[in-house]
């Protein structure tokens, strides 16, 4: 069946000023929406980062997927590949999640365009692409309470109000945890660190082992704590951690943390390609590899990078950048097919107020996001909502998520250092 018209959407999402180690989030995320559309009428959906590198290669080789056959995404890569410049542009996600910059631009498009098509062939036979994927091993996906420090919206007029407030202290992390479990039901919490001094961010993670004896704990500083430090904090914090994650920079440097605490590391900085992994297990650096299906290349390499970790002894789950339903339903129907998936997955999804599906944001109950047997993700694009917040990407001045830059905006002086403490 062939591919009639595909549409590439830009859109900007409101995101709340949420801290972390390169600085502090913008008043927008970019995403970008696809649209994949058959010779029989169905639309297969997909989404992915809205940055100006990712989407330059989207919508320069849209155009060439038509005539394609929906069940070609061999084909889909050679066009990919065919149009892709040999140039990395680095951005501000390069540090954060380092999968999602310019060196990575043909996976992040194949990924992006990958999940629609398979979105499309489902739709077309008419079962949930999770079937697609081999079946459901599971048929809900627990998410973690994926934690912030943050600044209250009214530190800028740009912030649209949010429901959680400031978090800048323990107490708040704790409050702020208390509403997203009230809401969500998650089992599991993740805190982003990197931000304030590391022995303050330790005693947020006891406060919330206080208050959640029984959830699952994890901590993030996204590799901005030196091997001394990070020794420190994890001798602080022992029995209470799940896994710990980037806590220090290198493979090198978490292998070293690895073998002097034994505790397991997990990571989505120092591993996001295949040599990175080989290195990892040839030093034993990290334990868990949280995957990310936009940066690793789809869902079937994803699929793929599960049966490797499961190979070679590592655990698995699934790492999150701001992002909406689409991303959650692909990232869940993802989750449902594979057997190796050890622990609740990192969602941002919480954090946005947007969406653009219709019925509005897919339900998380029980901290899980249930699959359902419609066909393909199960889920249907709301086009109005899509050009309301095409609009907002119009009018806004973010080309490229740049967290230092929105950071300097507050503080004129502030400079990015890794690792910083
Ligand atoms: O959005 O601030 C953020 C996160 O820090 C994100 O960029 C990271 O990629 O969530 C991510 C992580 O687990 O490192
Ligand atoms: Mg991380």
């Amino acid at each position: 069946m062939k591919i009639a018209a595909v549409r590439v959407t830009p859109i900007a999402i409101k995101d709340p000023p949420l801290l972390n180690a390169a600085g502090v989030h913008e008043p927008f995320g970019l995403r970008s929406i696809i649209e994949v559309q058959g010779a029989n009428g169905l639309v297969g959906l997909g989404e992915t980062y809205g940055d100006a590198p990712v989407l330059g290669l989207l919508t320069q080789v849209q155009d060439s997927l038509v005539g394609l056959s929906a069940f070609d995404v061999n084909g889909l890569l050679a066009r990919i590949k065919a149009a892709a410049p040999g140039v990395a542009t680095g951005h501000v996600e390069m540090e954060l999640a380092p999968g999602s910059l310019g060196s990575n631009l043909v996976n992040s498009a194949f990924s992006a365009f990958e999940v629609a098509f398979l979105d499309l062939q489902a739709r077309t036979i008419g079962i949930p692409l999770v079937d697609l994927l081999g079946g459901a091993v599971r048929n809900k996906v627990a998410y973690s309470a994926y934690l912030f420090y943050k600044w209250d919206a009214a530190v800028d007029a740009e912030y649209a109000t949010d429901p959680y407030g400031e978090a800048v202290n323990p107490q708040q992390i704790v409050k702020q945890a208390r509403q997203m479990i009230d809401q969500y039901g998650f089992e599991s919490i993740k805190l982003k660190a990197g931000v304030f001094d590391p022995e303050e961010e330790a005693d947020a993670v006891l406060a919330l082992k206080a208050a959640f004896p029984s959830h699952q704990l994890r901590i993030d500083p996204n590799s901005n704590w030196t091997l001394p430090t990070s020794l420190k904090v994890a001798k602080k914090l022992d029995g209470c951690l799940e896994y710990y994650e980037d806590p220090t920079p290198t493979l090198e440097g978490m292998a070293a943390l690895h073998r002097q605490t034994g505790l397991p590391l997990a990571t989505n900085m120092v591993i996001t390609n295949w040599a990175e992994l080989r290195r990892s297990v040839e030093l034993g650096a990290v334990q868990i590899l949280l995957s990310d299906h936009h940066f690793w290349g789809g869902l079937r390499a994803t699929q793929a990078l599960a049966k490797t970790c499961e190979a070679f002894g590592l655990g698995l789950s699934m790492h999150s950048n701001s992002h909406l339903g689409i991303s959650l339903m692909a990232m869940t129907h993802l989750a449902a097919s594979v057997q190796h998936l050890s622990y609740a997955c990192d969602t941002h999804y919480p954090w946005q107020q947007d969406e653009v599906l219709v019925g509005g944001k897919v339900p998380i109950t029980g901290g899980c996001v249930h699959l359902t047997d419609k066909p393909g993700l199960g889920v249907e694009l709301d086009h109005e909502k899509l050009a309301e917040l095409h609009q907002a990407f119009l009018q806004c001045r973010i080309r490229t998520r740049n967290d230092v830059a929105q950071m300097q905006r507050f503080r004129p002086d502030w400079r990015q250092v890794k690792p910083r403490f």
